[in-house]
């Protein structure tokens, strides 16, 4: 088991494209481990394998209260979305800053487990959000890149700053 660093924006390592996963064997089942202890430990109800500068379509997910529902999406798809409901996000890979982005409320997902087992769920409330919010970093998209420029600026100076601190 190991804890992997994560990436803080503004890295521009966060806005690669991941690459579909091939196959999934002990290499990626290791991944999927790894991602989900330094999930708990930071502690976030996701992560997604670009926000530990590995490029591949490889997610882990846990919003249970009980730290006990852990899933690993990889090649995740969204089939289909309804509605819309505006959240208070926040981000491993964005340190201390909370804004309010607009989502579905409803998803459909299709994804493969660590197994290799083709999974389909629906999700509503945090659990939506959360899976938009991972298939975005897969896509290289940080959710900051949903603000105003401005903001976006403001947060880029801020951690900026912040990194030159603790460097
Ligand atoms: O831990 C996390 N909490 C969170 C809260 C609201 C909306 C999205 C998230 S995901 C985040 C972990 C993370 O950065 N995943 O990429
Ligand atoms: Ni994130």
């Amino acid at each position: 088991m190991a804890l992997l660093p994560i990436l803080h924006y503004p890295d521009a390592r966060l806005h690669t494209k991941a690459q579909s996963v091939a196959v999934i064997d002990d290499r990626v089942r290791q991944l999927v481990k790894d991602m989900a202890e330094t999930m708990y430990a930071a502690p976030g109800v996701g992560l997604a394998a670009t926000q530990v500068n590995v490029h591949e379509r490889i997610v882990v997910i846990d919003v249970s209260e009980t730290k006990s529902e852990l899933r690993a999406l990889i090649n995740p798809v969204i089939l289909e979305r309804r509605g819309e409901q505006l959240c208070e996000e926040g981000c491993l890979s964005v340190p201390g800053i909370y804004e309010d982005v607009s989502r579905a409320e409803w998803v459909r997902v299709r994804a493969s487990n660590e197994n290799g087992e083709v999974i389909e769920f629906e999700a509503e409330g945090l659990l939506a959000v959360c899976v938009q919010h991972e298939l975005d970093h897969l896509d290289g998209k940080v959710f900051v890149e949903y603000l105003s420029l401005l903001k976006q600026n403001r947060i880029k100076s801020k951690l900026a700053k912040r990194a030159r601190i603790t460097v």
